[in-house]
Order: structure tokens, then sequence, then C-alpha cells
């Protein structure tokens, strides 16, 4: 494309004029047709300074969702290898799931920057106003079913160590995969399996994070932030993608490699009300006990009464003692 191939030629010389002759000499194409595609990027998000005797220079790029960006940014092999970004979806998961039935390859990215009807665990609904990271990723992994599970609770310690990374923020796990920052929900994470599990295994492995809004776009009753609400700035939503995705790539290929049990650790290090007096919501049934881990399938393992009992997640809800979402 046009626009990409005259960000190519600006990016290549940083801080410096590039003459709207010569970039449309080197690209064979008009001045006027350079210039209007710049009209384009500015739009778009992009900072070009144009000086009437210089030319063009890139100053900046945007901090919303653009792919030419994220592909620059990106770090990895094959997670990011194909991006598909819209302005709005109904859901990046229902996209990347008809992609995957179509043919789509590991490590296909779906984005949008906006969800009309954003879904989490069991229907619920997951708000996605513009601003956040609403991303979705097809995972044909070599695994079996069973550890295949285990790729969402490696997504919210890939998620936990990019905002370490780039934010030095260090945010909590609440069991079994919502990241969490003093008790308030920023992020959630979907699995759902696709398609004949006796051949190819494909997961799609959804990610939302509350980023560049303010916690007013969410309904009041939600537990939950926004990066917003603690740094007081937007941050780029595009390096914020690729980190993700370059530590995700980190945990499925070492999960490929059976490391179960550093996955087990790594989840641990970050899991909030470890330790603590905790109830468990099954139904209308109420246990409470000591949260003292998770199995390595990452089932909650409850000490009450003497005995420890193990939980999967589906449809149990983790509570503090206080009925509080997660202190
Ligand atoms: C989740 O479900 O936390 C998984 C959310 C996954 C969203 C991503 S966005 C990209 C991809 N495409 C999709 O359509 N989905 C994925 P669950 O644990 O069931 O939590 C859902 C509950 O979180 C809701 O019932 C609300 O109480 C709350 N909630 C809804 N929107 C929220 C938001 N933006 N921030 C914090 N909490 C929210």
């Amino acid at each position: 494309m046009l626009r990409d191939d005259i960000l190519q030629i600006l990016a290549a010389h940083p801080e410096k004029y590039m003459s709207g002759e010569r970039i449309s000499q080197q690209l064979n194409v008009t001045r006027a047709a350079i210039w209007k595609q710049i009209k384009v990027l500015k739009e778009e998000g992009f900072e070009i300074e144009g000086q009437t005797k210089k030319g063009y220079c890139l100053l900046k790029t945007p901090f919303s969702l653009n792919e030419w960006v994220l592909q620059k940014a990106l770090r990895t092999t094959s997670l990011g290898c194909k991006i598909t970004l819209e302005d709005e979806l109904e859901s990046t998961n229902l996209r990347a799931k008809e992609l995957a039935q179509q043919g789509g390859i590991h490590g296909q990215v779906v984005l949008a920057r906006r969800q009309s009807t954003g879904r989490g665990r069991l229907q619920r609904q997951w708000e996605s106003p513009r601003g956040g990271l609403w991303m979705s990723v097809v995972l044909r992994p070599n695994l079996s079913l069973a550890d295949a599970s285990k790729l969402t609770l490696a997504a919210s310690v890939a998620i936990a160590d990019a905002f370490e990374e780039l934010f030095s923020l260090r945010i909590g796990i609440k069991w079994p995969n919502d990241l969490v920052f003093n008790g308030l929900k920023i992020a959630g994470i979907l699995g759902e399996v696709v398609g004949e599990w006796n051949t190819v295994q494909t997961l799609i492995l959804g990610m939302g994070i509350n980023v560049n809004f303010t916690r007013k776009q969410l309904s009041p009753s939600l537990n939950a932030t926004t990066l917003f609400e603690i740094l007081k700035d937007d941050v780029d939503l595009n390096i914020l993608a690729a980190t993700i995705l370059k530590y995700l790539e980190k945990q499925v290929i070492s999960l490929e490699k059976k490391a179960f049990e550093e996955l087990r650790v790594c989840w641990l290090e970050r899991a909030v009300g470890l330790g603590e007096e905790v109830k468990i919501l099954q139904g209308k049934q109420v246990f409470q006990g000591i949260f003292k881990g998770i199995t390595i399938d990452g089932a909650l393992l409850l000490e009450t009464e003497g005995e420890e009992k193990s939980f999967s997640a589906g449809e149990v809800q983790l509570r503090s003692k206080v009925n509080n979402y997660l202190l």
C-alpha cells in the first residue's frame, strides 16, 4: 500500500525531512498523491510535519491501534504473523473463531478498536469502549486438550509481565484469570476451543484490557479500573499488544516443552488472596477456607475443615472473606 511505503521511507530517516519530490520519485507516483496520503496518515494520528522547502518528517506514530505501527513493534516469530484490525467488531473472539474455521493459522491476531457485543465467560457481557485493547489470538499449539487449557493461565501471566516491563506496574491475578489492581478488574481473558479436538487443536485466546479510557465509560456497578485511571496518561496500544504477544509466545513455547511447573510458579507469584481466608461460590453453595494455591492444571486449592478441596474454573467464583470481588 502506498501509505505504508511512505511511512517506510519516513521511518527510515528519523528526524530528517524527506522532500515530496524525492518520495514521489522513489515510489513512482505524483507529488499530489503523496500529499493526499500524508493527509490521511495525519487523520489516522501520525504526527507528520511538513515544511515547504524541506519536505516531510515523521515525528510520532499514533497510540491508537494501527497495523503498520503494530507490525513494526512486533518481536515475535509466530504470534502476529497475520493481523486483522477493524475499527469495530461484535467480538474479536467471534471473528477469530470464524477465521479459525476457515483455516486461520497459528498466531493470527484479531483486533478491534471497539467491540459492540464483547463477551466474557458463560456468555457474560464484556464492555469494550474505544481506547481498550480488545485482542484475540488463534493458537494451534502442540498441546493436548487438557494442557491447552493452561494457555489461559499463561495469558494472564503474559499480560502481567507486559505491564511490569512497560509501566513498572505490578498487577495481580485473581483466580482463574482476571487481572486486578487494588481489587479492581483491569483485564479479563476468554479462552475458547474450536473444532475437532482429535485433529488440530485450536484455541481462541481473547484478551480484554481497559487501557486508554476513564472508569466513567464503564457501568458504575463494575468492580473495574483502567490503565488511564492508574497512570493518568494514555499509552501506545500497539506497543502494549506487541509486548503481550512477545510474552505469550514465550509461554506457548515453554508449555509445548511441558514446563507446566514453571507456569504454576509464575502464576502463584502474581496471585491475589493467596494464604488468605476466601469464599468460593458454587451456585448457591458457599465454601469458606484458606486459599492454598493451584494445582498443575490450574484448579484452585482450598483448605477447609482440615481438608484440601480443589475447584476447577467454570461456575465457581472467588471472593474475599467479606464478600468483596477480591481485596
Ligand atoms: C472475562 O470474563 O473476564 C473475559 C473477558 C474477555 C474479553 C475479551 S475482549 C477480546 C475478546 N473478545 C471478546 O468478545 N471477549 C474477549 P468473565 O470472567 O466472565 O468476566 C465478565 C464480567 O466482568 C462481567 O460479567 C462484568 O461483571 C465484568 N466486566 C464487563 N466488562 C468489563 C470491563 N471492561 N472491565 C472490567 N470488568 C468488566
